[in-house]
């Protein structure tokens, strides 16, 4: 909801987008003075925004910043509930944790955390995630969904293949899924997906899934260097974070919605078809050793299924995946 008058005043720029609107008018629609509008005209080119003044026609907006703020995110985005609050931050350690007290404090379903830049962003098993300002999007989804502790890893695959779709649309890249969280272009990650939840006995009261989304990023430091992509560093130009933000939320809302209703199968389906570790040899490291063998597909609960060379079929429940070979 926009409530200052610079808000209000951005939110009329956006809505006439293209089109010049005069001071005049803005300030009748705003109920204060030119003088005003023309102040907090100043104050949105200094966050940023180009803006075009000219005599007798007015004000129009020619591009905007790209940030992840409230209202950018918000305008046009397409949900329901997904991203319809948001919680904005310029610095914070972890959206997770934020997105954690939320949650304790009775977050509504959708709601999202998102910040320029984490000082402790993190992967699994407390694995630092590399989350530079402004270059990538770093967000964590609250959902309440009325689903069984042993389910809730379907949640990381749903937001897998809603990730991949919506990058599809956005850049027409196509990106590859290995198991359970990666997302890969070029076979380099591109995408991070962190589930966490919060639970009791078997019920579930939350869930969040922590995105990081490597976007505009020209280089990653020297560990990373081999392993991670980004979309600039695919397209050789930038990318509107805003745009991903917002294709990546409505593909998620459309699949979780489909998902509550009929079940995990199509989620699987479609997990499936953009699987990359599906019939191919694979190392399993699990915190009990590694396990090799051919990647069989995942159980309706999305647990891996790898056939080892003697025939036994393992149930792999957490475990990083590397690819052994390509046959
Ligand atoms: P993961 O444990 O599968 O991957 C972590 C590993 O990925 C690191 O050990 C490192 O090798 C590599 N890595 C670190 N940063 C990057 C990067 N930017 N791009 C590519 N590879 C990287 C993956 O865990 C889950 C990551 C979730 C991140 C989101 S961001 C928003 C939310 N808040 C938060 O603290 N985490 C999540």
């Amino acid at each position: 909801m926009a409530s200052t008058l610079r808000e209000k005043l951005l939110q009329i720029l956006y809505e006439n987008e293209g089109e010049f609107i005069s001071g005049q008018k803005i300030s009748e629609m705003l109920d204060c003075s030119r003088t005003a509008v023309w102040k907090n005209i100043e104050e949105l080119r200094k966050e940023g925004f180009e803006l075009e003044a000219v005599q007798k026609k007015g004000y129009r907006i020619i591009s905007k910043p790209d940030r992840l703020a409230e209202h950018d995110i918000q305008f046009n985005l397409k949900t329901k509930t997904f991203g319809q609050i948001v919680y904005a931050y310029e610095s914070i350690t972890s959206t997770q944790e934020v997105a954690k007290q939320l949650s304790v404090e009775g977050a509504k379903e959708g709601t999202i955390v998102v910040a320029e830049e984490q000082t402790k962003g993190r992967g699994r098993m407390n694995r630092p995630w590399n989350s530079k300002k402004s270059d990538g999007i770093y967000f964590s989804l609250i959902l309440k969904p009325k689903i069984s502790i042993q389910e809730a890893p379907q949640l990381t695959l749903l937001a897998a293949v809603g990730i991949v779709r919506a990058i599809k649309k956005v850049t027409d890249l196509d990106c590859h899924i290995k198991w359970p969280n990666d997302v890969l272009l070029n076979g380099r990650k591109l995408v991070g997906i962190l589930t966490e939840l919060q639970a009791e006995a078997d019920q579930i009261h939350s869930v969040m899934i922590g995105i990081g989304i490597n976007v505009n990023q020209k280089r990653f430091p020297k560990e990373l260097e081999k392993i991670a992509t980004s979309l600039y560093l695919q397209m050789n130009k930038k990318i509107e974070r805003v745009q991903v933000l917002q294709a990546v939320l409505e593909e998620l809302e459309e699949l979780y919605e489909d998902y509550i209703q009929y079940g995990f199968d199509v989620v699987k389906m479609l997990w499936e078809s953009y699987a990359i570790s599906i019939g191919k040899e694979i190392h399993a490291h699990t915190l009990r050793g590694t396990i090799t063998g051919t990647a069989k597909g995942i159980t309706k609960q999305g647990v891996l299924l790898l056939e080892d060379a003697n025939g036994v079929v393992h149930e792999i429940y957490s475990a990083d995946i590397e690819i052994a070979s390509t046959k």
